[in-house]
């Protein structure tokens, strides 16, 4: 009797179990049959993006990266949600000019992709030489089948929309309620995704997000739709910035460079390089603390070493970054300008007028160029270098690169410099005289391809001899495993890719009259806590030191901020034991170069913000975009109204105001001068006519 009590029981419940699934499946079936022109305009706008990703990105990895396929998602089911607030008759006209709208974001972006190896940008629009480049692609390849295959949406779209007409869909009546239901249910959903795609986000996600120089990156994790989008508002932004406020800045610059001369001021070294060839090397994330470092007794730099040791070396060297990381550096090293306190002057403001180095040395007859191993798109240098005047940009088309040969971000550094010595060397053979910028990039965080940097232990190794007077070698693991362990290696290994450029260099004669001019781009943004490990190892306990031991050395966030210093060198092949070969200790700041370079090769730039470091000398002081500043008696925290002395000199509250207002002074000035495009000499002629005329 039990027996048959289950069995009934169970065959009950199997039984509702399929009615609920079969009820299931016709729901489901209902849905489609219901929200047929809704789903096909969210599965085509993916598609097209996902096939986007799959013709440009070339990896399982990118196109398939779930991620942007849930962006897209959201960003076309809510387009596609607000069309059920239509009556049906009108839905299709609503999803079909929405699904043209997404197939042309989708059809542009891969014309320009075949071009520019990088995805399209609204403010691109506004730069008419871009315009001309992009224009002449097009037509050229207009041909190419690829970038027709998005037609497919609409046409599936169409396709769909002709079977439903058919079944008389369009004729049936929606109240406004069950639209508003239906619409609210359909972004209820989208919502939830929305939610979901939030929270998977990666701290690396959001600020490459927001930074923007990486747009293929920002297309493999958001997609095509939400990167256009990001583009469209970080386009807008500097118009609606410049707007307001031309007077008062116009007025506040001109008063800022009144007094400053038409003309250098001369000191000893005025001149001294004039007519030399010039080498500059964009040291990625090279800082000043490496210098002199030694592991186990092998030097972490060797070929830096030297330089410094050979070489004219500012020691109190600081970069002046701020968002724009490697792209601020290059502003500020070839301007003399901060970086703008919104966006990126290279990504927001490459429209804007700037006095670069290699335009004024153009002026003089020199052969301009620059090179990077990279995506010529990435922080916008296409655009950008050929506005500071470099006449040449080789980027990652003018290189070879194999899988074997790359390292991190791209082609490794010592093949980078490989390939470049034969370029120079062509460059020597048919200009006079020339002036190149060498962009690094393996040393690029997060430092983690050790296997690929060579052998450099960050351990401790020694030699213990035992009681029975045999010996043998014990580590202690100290640096390895930490990120700034794996940094050294890093640094090691871009220092070995610097060493065989010079011999390169040297081998072929390119030397023999080239001034070397180094600057490290930006600090590595290490923890703080493997400085600490490395200031204060305790090898016993293979830990840090307490902080009541004797031999703890403090490393506090002042330690952090000073410790940021980057290396500037200027080094010639015989320049070892002259009178140019020294050490100069004072503070100085990377906008301090066109000033100090221009007197040494005979150019001026009146809008230099900073100074020749041999006419200010110990007087000088570094500011930083945040408003924080340095001198050579104390750095100042601006947002904790604080300092740290860096000597005994007694330190008043009038120096401390007056440096911050000075700060103030200069960073608004600079982000004025960017933002409305004051150096723009014709453009502000033109506006002072119309204010004058008010
Ligand atoms: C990109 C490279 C790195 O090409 O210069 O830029 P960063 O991340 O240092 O700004
Ligand atoms: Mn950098």
């Amino acid at each position: 009797m039990k027996i048959l009590k289950n069995s009934w029981k169970k065959l009950k419940r199997d039984i509702s179990e399929r009615i609920r699934i079969i009820k299931r499946d016709h729901l489901v079936r209902e849905y489609f049959k219901n929200n047929i022109l809704f789903l096909t305009f969210v599965i085509t706008g993916v598609l097209n993006s996902t096939i986007l990703r799959f013709l440009c990105m070339h990896s399982v990895e990118n196109y398939l990266s779930w991620k942007a396929v849930l962006a897209d998602t959201v960003v076309v089911s809510m387009i596609g949600a607000f069309g059920y607030l239509l009556k049906p008759k009108d839905r299709f006209a609503y999803y079909f000019g929405f699904c043209l709208f997404l197939t042309g974001i989708c059809m542009v972006n891969s014309v320009y992709y075949t071009f520019y190896t990088s995805f399209a940008s609204v403010s691109m629009l506004s730069l008419t030489q871009y315009i001309g480049d992009v224009g002449d692609a097009v037509v050229e390849n207009v041909l190419q089948l690829k970038d027709l295959i998005y037609v497919i949406a609409p046409l599936i779209l169409i396709g769909i929309h002709l079977k439903l007409k058919k079944k008389n869909y369009y004729k049936r009546v929606e109240l406004k309620s069950e639209r508003r239901k239906r619409t609210f249910k359909s972004l209820s959903v989208t919502g939830a995704l929305l939610v979901i795609f939030l929270v998977t986000l990666s701290s690396l996600d959001v600020s490459r997000f927001f930074k923007q120089w990486n747009k293929e990156y920002i297309v493999m994790r958001f997609g095509i739709y939400v990167y256009q989008a990001n583009d469209l508002v970080a386009s807008v932004q500097p118009k609606v910035n410049s707007m307001f406020g031309y007077d008062k800045a116009s007025r506040e610059f001109n008063d800022y460079f009144a007094n400053v001369s038409e003309k250098p001021e001369a000191n000893q070294y005025t001149n001294i390089f004039e007519g030399k060839n010039v080498i500059v090397i964009h040291a990625e994330s090279m800082m000043t603390n490496v210098i002199g470092l030694r592991f186990n007794d092998q030097e972490v730099t060797p070929t830096l070493n030297r330089l410094s040791q050979d070489g004219m070396y500012f020691s109190n060297f600081y970069s002046q970054v701020s968002v724009g990381t490697s792209s601020d550096s290059e502003l500020t090293y070839n301007t003399s300008l901060m970086p703008t306190k919104s966006g990126t002057a290279f990504v927001s403001y490459s429209n804007r007028e700037y006095i670069g180095i290699p335009t004024l040395l153009n002026e003089k007859g020199y052969y301009t160029f620059s090179m990077h191993a990279n995506n010529a798109d990435f922080w916008n240098r296409r655009a950008m270098h050929k506005n500071l005047g470099y006449q040449r940009f080789y980027s990652k088309v003018d290189y070879k690169v194999d899988k074997e040969n790359m390292i991190g971000l791209g082609l490794s550094d010592k093949e980078f410099f490989k390939q470049s010595v034969d370029k120079i060397e062509k460059i020597n053979q048919k200009h006079d005289k020339w002036y190149g910028l060498l962009i690094m990039l393996t040393n690029h965080t997060p430092f983690s391809e050790v296997d690929k940097y060579g052998e450099f232990p960050v351990d401790i190794k020694e030699t213990i001899t035992n009681e029975d007077g045999t010996t043998e070698e014990v580590s202690y693991p100290y640096m390895e495993g930490t990120k700034l362990g794996n940094y050294f290696k890093s640094i090691h290994y871009a220092d070995s890719a610097l060493g065989e450029f010079i011999d390169g260099l040297d081998e072929r004669g390119l030397l023999d009259n080239t001034v070397f001019v180094l600057y490290g781009d930006h600090d590595a943004r290490l923890p703080k806590k493997d400085y600490n490990r490395l200031y204060n190892y305790n090898k016993e306990t293979d830990s840090v030191l307490e902080e009541e031991d004797p031999n703890y050395r403090v490393f506090d966030s002042y330690q952090y901020e000073l410790g940021r210093k980057v290396p500037f060198i200027i080094w010639t092949k015989n320049m070892k034991d002259t009178s140019l070969n020294f050490e100069n200790s004072n503070v100085m700041g990377m906008y301090d170069v066109v000033p100090t370079l221009g007197n040494m090769f005979g150019f001026y730039n009146k809008y230099a913000l900073g100074h020749d470091i041999y006419n200010i000398r110990e007087k000088n002081i570094v500011v930083f975009p945040n408003g924080n500043w340095v001198n050579n008696n104390l750095y100042y925290n601006s947002q904790k109204a604080a300092y740290l002395p860096l000597t005994e000199t007694p330190i008043s509250e009038e120096e401390i105001a007056e440096n911050t207002e000075y700060t103030n002074k200069l960073l608004d000035v600079s982000n004025n001068i960017i933002v409305f495009d004051l150096l723009n000499e014709d453009k502000n002629k033109e506006l002072k006519e119309v204010s004058d005329n008010k």
